[in-house]
Order: structure tokens, then sequence, then C-alpha cells
């Protein structure tokens, strides 16, 4: 386990997820990111074979909080402003990248398809059996849901990475949640927030016909 896992704790990426859906039923971009960094941060406390994919989601990360530290911020603050206002002033490619290839609404879709995984892989864990395998639990979950949107080599990559992880109550003890059960239990709590914003946020790029963004 490399260095910094001692500090990742679950229960904050869960509470930035909790936070995300406002009275409106808007999902709030800073919470958001701030649960991709917390999960990223686990992520690299993996081990480098992951890399490859805490970068990319960085990248990501990092142009959304490039939008939202910009004169626009204002624009950015919740995925529904987000998709108004580049939607109104034509700032987001439909057909091809080109002219806007980081889109806010583009770019948000890749971390969106991203949280359907997470969301079945973290089903799966709660619902796994004590001695499950986590890397099968992982690749069941990334086949049927983002794999569909990687090209043969990424999944290539993906496959060898997810050998590495480590049995299910392990990888439930690397939490930091307390014993395996208590992250079981702390999954179950959480697992309603993630998703309820994935779910409005489906709803919203579906309504917008913006669900297959290149
Ligand atoms: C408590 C348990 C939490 C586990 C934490 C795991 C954090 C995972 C973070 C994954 C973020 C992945 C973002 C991927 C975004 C994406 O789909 N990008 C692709 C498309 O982008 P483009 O700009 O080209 O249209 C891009 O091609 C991706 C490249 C990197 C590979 C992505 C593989 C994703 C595998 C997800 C499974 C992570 C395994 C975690 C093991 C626990």
């Amino acid at each position: 386990m490399a260095e910094g896992a001692e500090t990742f704790s679950l229960r904050e990426v869960l509470v930035a997820f909790t936070a995300c859906v406002s009275e409106q039923r808007e999902v709030r971009v800073d919470p958001y990111l701030a649960g991709w960094k917390g999960l990223v941060r686990f992520l690299n406390c993996l081990g480098t074979i992951f890399s490859f994919i805490s970068k990319d989601a960085v990248t990501k990360i990092e142009i959304i909080e490039n939008y939202r530290n910009s004169d626009q911020r204002d624009k950015y603050l919740t995925v529904q402003s987000m998709v108004e206002y580049e939607l109104a002033n034509g700032l987001v490619d439909l057909q091809k990248r080109s002219e806007h290839p980081n889109s806010g609404c583009r770019t948000f879709l890749r971390l969106h398809r991203a949280l359907h995984w997470l969301q079945m892989f973290l089903e799966g864990l709660r619902t796994g059996e004590d001695n499950s395998k986590t890397s099968v639990i992982c690749s069941e979950t990334y086949d049927a849901s983002l794999a569909n949107y990687h090209p043969w080599i990424i999944r290539k990559a993906a496959g060898v990475a997810f050998c590495v992880l480590p049995t299910r109550n392990t990888f439930l003890e690397t939490m930091n949640v307390g014993t395996a059960e208590e992250a079981v239990a702390m999954l179950g709590d959480a697992l309603p927030y993630i998703c309820e914003v994935y779910k409005i946020t489906e709803e919203l790029y579906a309504q917008h016909k913006l669900l297959d963004l290149p």
C-alpha cells in the first residue's frame, strides 16, 4: 500500500456526495469534484498500476475546476446551470470534437459515466460474499458500464490493473471506516446519495440529448 493510504477515509468522500443535491434537485459541481478527488486519492493508494486511470480523472476534474475558477464561475455552480450556459452559447461540440474539445458538458459526462461504474462497484462490494474477489466485482461492473465507452487498449490495461486488487474484506478495511462490517454499513448509507446524483444527471443529459457527446 502506497504512502497516504492511512489518511484516506471513505467517509469524507461520502460526505461530499451527500452534499451534491440541492433543495431544487440540482447537482452542485464543487462537492461532486471533491468526491472524485477523494476517490482519486484512494485510487493512488492502491498502487502505481492505476496511475493511468487517476491521471485521466485528474485531468477531467481540473478542466471543470478551471471553469469554476474562471470569470464564468457562477455558470458552473451546478450541472444544470453549466448545461444551460454552454448550450445557449454554443460552447459544446455536439457531433464531433472540434472547436470546444473540453467543454464542461462533455467532460462532466465522462465523470458521470464513471459514477455509474462506481455505483455498481460499491453495490457489488456491499452485497458480495466475505471472501469474494474485488477484481471480479470490479471487472464485471466495468464491463457492464464504462468499458462500453473505452477502446480495446484501455479495456485491456484496466483488466490488467484490476488483477492486483486485494480480496473484498481487505479492500473494505483499506477504506478506513472501521471493520469490514462497518464499511458495508457505510456503503449502504452512502449509495442512495450517489444513485440520486447519477439519476438526476442522467435525466438532465437525456432531456438535452447530451448522452453521446463526442
Ligand atoms: C471506495 C472505493 C472507491 C474506488 C475508487 C476508484 C476511483 C476510480 C476513479 C475512476 C475514474 C475514471 C474516469 C474515467 C473517465 C473516462 O472514461 N475517460 C476515458 C474517456 O475520456 P476521453 O476524454 O478520451 O473521452 C479515457 O479514455 C480513460 C482513460 C483511463 C482509463 C479509465 C479506466 C476506468 C476504470 C475504472 C475502474 C477503476 C478501478 C478502481 C479500482 C478500485
